[in-house]
């Protein structure tokens, strides 16, 4: 197909968004209200007002979809193609609102209605396909890539349920399913003119040619379909609208006579999962490997429509010439888990398309780079070649083949050093034979790269060393970012509003620009102004915290905030510890002198986490002990607000006075939540951990509580043998609050309840070096706690952390993947 080249430089202003009333809105409104909800003004609830005013937005918004698809069709653009297990998207709203420049005129329109905007966008259920940072990353990046105007597709699951509801029963974490889509997501089109058809399981046949050369044909035992809802991605100024597709799975009517015939039919369903279970349900585990084979067929499922996806699209333009295939198409890995990706697109161009492998290796590797999320050993996935070899049997050859291939290059480069080939294959050869997914990433792709500047110097130094010899270069870092549209403009609107007073209204695509506001910085009604809207804030989340726990906030008191997934890790007990021993101090003397504060706490555990558990439950206990001893509750508070997730996020943010980034140093590879609150004017108080580190650099130590050991120091530790003992037997303090958590005295008559914290910090071994960082992290938060009762002091660091910020927009970071990695460019839509 023949097709019009037109050049990029088209630019046009969106009419259609510009040209759009108040009226206009309210019409649009009310015509959604009688016609697609068959109701009516007076008869409409919340959650009717809700989905017509999101029917009105998405006219909007699948105009500038059609506008942009056509856009990229005629260009004939490439586009990167943004494979990810996880979209914490959280609702799509206000975003879509703020992104279109429709949010204030709505907001009055609703009001002439007789609604409220901000209730109305209540009613929204949070878009949660995912855990935690990696999801979230997703989510951020794929907003920035449609406001740089960038062509781009996210590719996903579209899981029936997201991650699981928290509920606190009793201190105690409940899970409930996620049911976001039960009363219909007016977001998302159905593609049925798009599905695909993925096989599983079955067996591999060796043909032979007539001239002796081998084909090899997969015989599949089952056929699963893969449906496209598609959630347009609007970018800032309402120009590109990018799509998410996430594929659902369901039953195939194919009955595959081939198995059957060969008698393996029975076999082949007994063993076949439920094809509609696939897509299920979000495995709820943040940066730890399952294992489990319905995880895998997730995996594979996503990444299989995708490509076939891709490769119709590519088809359409370049018939079966493939020669220009990765000049089109990029294939962006979010960590290992759609990595099963690279084998597929391989048997594709080897099977099906008939090509020799050297050819076909040529495009795949050109056209995948990998980006590597975390160095924990845990969340490294591996999965049993017995497992391939029953779901993907040709797959798991394929690995082999590439891992052959493989091998033989690292024979040229270390002659004879088996040790060296035994740490680099893709097959770890210990009792199960395992496939290591993470050498098959960096093998596969051409780019690898980590996502903050310490963390991709560890990649390169501890877990990927020999690569780095083998191929120089190919390890790179792009430090992560935020989308300042959502996390300031759309989440903080009064900070939103004075930062565009001061310095106009070019930083959402412009982050750099928040520098303007350091000129402000000692500007004393700048500074009374910054501040009156952080205790707004913290007013209003002190509201929403009765309405959801009871607990009565001052918001007066500082409000300390760590809110992230729970993980030893990140180190929630350590805040607890802290709080333990403040709590001690105040009970030892009541005249103890600390400015009041309101620790909270925001976090899930994996179900499974055990350990995740008992702290959220220590939290809670100790919590409720706190809040209601009249001795010390004026001066201390500690909340657990349950379910946290992105609309939470979004309001706790904007109120934090401290944010908690006190992960062990070399533990957290970036960090992203560090950013978000830095950007609303809280301080860090902080390790030399991830994107800390930078954030440092950029705000300057005079605006930042660094405390605790370095990488540098804890490998030290580590090797020198730590013993936590030794410190709990040194320090009054650290062992009087260790001790505590064993009596009853936070779980009365229940003793030993909370003894499992202490356990894993002594005889556990303390494997985050929770105590050694103790002595240290109470010294920093007692320099914030006198930073804080220096009002200008303090507000002058809040402005400065804010105007800082810049580095940290998602923007950057896309603009970095573009340059140096994807090599895209931009297509202004008309
Ligand atoms: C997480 C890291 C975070 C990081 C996000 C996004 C995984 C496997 N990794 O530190 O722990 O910010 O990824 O890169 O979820």
């Amino acid at each position: 197909m023949k097709k019009a080249k037109q050049t990029n430089k088209v630019v046009s202003t969106n009419k259609a968004m510009n040209g759009l009333s108040k009226d206009d809105i309210k019409q649009a409104v009310v015509r959604h209200l009688h016609c697609t909800l068959g109701t009516d003004e007076n008869k409409a609830n919340e959650h009717a007002w809700w989905k017509a005013a999101c029917a009105a937005v998405q006219e909007q918004v699948l105009e500038r979809l059609r506008s942009t698809q056509k856009a990229h069709y005629m260009n004939d653009t490439r586009a990167v193609h943004y494979f990810s297990a996880e979209f914490l998207m959280g609702r799509l709203m206000s975003n879509n609102l703020h992104n279109l420049g429709l949010y204030e005129k709505t907001h009055q329109a609703m009001r002439e209605l007789g609604v409220d905007l901000t209730d109305v966008m209540e009613q929204e259920p949070d878009m949660a396909l995912g855990n935690g940072g990696l999801g979230r990353l997703a989510a951020c990046f794929i907003d920035s890539l449609a406001t740089l105007d960038l062509p781009a597709i996210g590719y996903g699951l579209h899981y029936e349920h997201g991650l699981f509801r928290q509920e606190i029963r009793s201190g105690v974490q409940i899970e409930r399913p996620d049911s976001w889509r039960d009363y219909g997501n007016p977001w998302e089109i159905c593609r049925p003119e798009s599905i695909q058809e993925i096989p599983l399981y079955g067996y591999v046949e060796t043909k032979y040619g007539d001239k002796g050369q081998i084909h090899k044909e997969w015989h599949p035992g089952s056929i699963v379909k893969g449906v496209p809802w598609d959630i347009p991605v609007v970018g800032y100024g309402g120009k590109t609208v990018n799509v998410l597709r996430l594929w659902e799975s369901q039953a195939s009517d194919y009955f595959n006579w081939d198995v059957f015939n060969a008698g393996g039919y029975v076999d082949a369903q007994r063993e076949n999962v439920q094809a509609e279970t696939i897509s299920k349900v979000l495995y709820p585990n943040d940066e730890t490997e399952a294992g489990k084979e319905l995880r895998l067929i997730q995996q594979y499922f996503f990444c299989a429509c995708s490509l076939k996806d891709i490769i119709r699209r590519y088809k359409r333009a370049h018939g079966d010439d493939w020669s220009r295939f990765s000049d089109q198409v990029v294939i962006q890995l979010n960590d290992t888990h759609p990595a099963i990706a690279i084998p597929e697109l391989m048997r594709i161009l080897v099977d099906r398309a008939e090509m020799d492998w050297d050819s076909a290796w040529k495009i795949s590797s050109k056209t995948f780079a990998y980006t590597n999320h975390t160095l924990l050993p845990e969340a490294l996935e591996k999965w049993p070649a017995r497992m391939l070899e029953k779901i993907l049997p040709r797959h798991l050859e394929i690995i082999y083949e590439i891992n052959h291939r493989f091998m033989r290059e690292v024979e040229k480069k270390w002659p004879g050093d088996d040790a060296m080939k035994r740490k680099l294959s893709i097959i770890e050869e210990s009792s199960e034979k395992m496939i290591r997914m993470g050498n098959l990433s960096v093998i596969g792709s051409f780019a690898v790269n980590g996502v903050a500047e310490i963390h991709s110097r560890l990649v390169k130094e501890n877990l990927f060393p020999e690569f780095e010899q083998l191929w120089p270069g190919k390890l790179t870092n792009v430090t992560n970012g935020i989308t300042p549209r959502r996390w300031l403009k759309a989440c903080n609107p009064p900070l939103s509003n004075l930062i565009s007073s001061r310095i106009g209204d070019q930083w959402p695509t412009d982050l750099d620009k928040l520098q303007g506001l350091a000129n402000f910085a000692d500007d004393k009604e700048f500074q009374q102004q910054f501040m009156q809207i952080k205790h707004d804030n913290k007013v209003r989340l002190a509201a929403e915290v009765k309405t959801l726990t009871g607990v009565e906030l001052d918001p007066n008191m500082i409000f300390d905030i760590q809110i992230k997934r729970l993980h030893e890790y990140k180190r929630q007990h350590l805040n607890l510890l802290h709080i333990l021993a403040l709590y001690r101090r105040l009970l030892e003397n009541p005249d103890y002198d600390m400015h009041p504060r309101a620790f909270l706490f925001g976090a899930k555990a994996a179900p499974g986490y055990k350990l995740a558990k008992d702290i959220i439950y220590a939290i809670n206990k100790v919590a409720d002990k706190i809040n209601n001893d009249v001795r010390v509750n004026h001066k201390l508070k500690v909340v657990f607000l349950p379910n946290y997730r992105v609309s939470l996020a979004e309001k706790m943010i904007p109120a934090a006075d401290i944010s908690e980034q006190i992960s062990t140093a070399g533990k957290e590879a970036s960090g992203t939540g560090n950013m978000k609150l830095a950007l609303n004017g809280a301080l860090t108080v902080g390790t030399l951990d991830g994107a800390n580190i930078e954030i440092a650099e950029e705000v300057g130590d005079e605006n930042i509580f660094i405390f605790g050991l370095t990488v540098e120091q804890v490998q030290k530790i580590r090797k020198a043998g730590y013993n936590p003992y030794d410190i709990y037997d040194n320090s009054r303090e650290i062992k009087a609050v260790l001790d505590w958590l064993e009596t009853d005295y936070f779980t009365p008559g229940k003793p030993g309840e909370l003894a499992s914290v202490k356990q894993s910090l002594l005889d556990g071994g303390d494997p985050y070096l929770v105590l050694a960082d103790f002595d240290a992290y109470s010294e920093a938060q007692q320099k914030a706690d006198k930073a804080y009762r220096d009002k200008s002091g303090w507000a002058r660091k809040a402005i400065i952390n804010t105007a800082r910020m810049g580095k940290f927009t998602s923007d950057r970071s896309i603009r970095e993947y573009v340059d140096r990695i994807w090599r895209l460019t931009p297509c202004h839509v008309e």
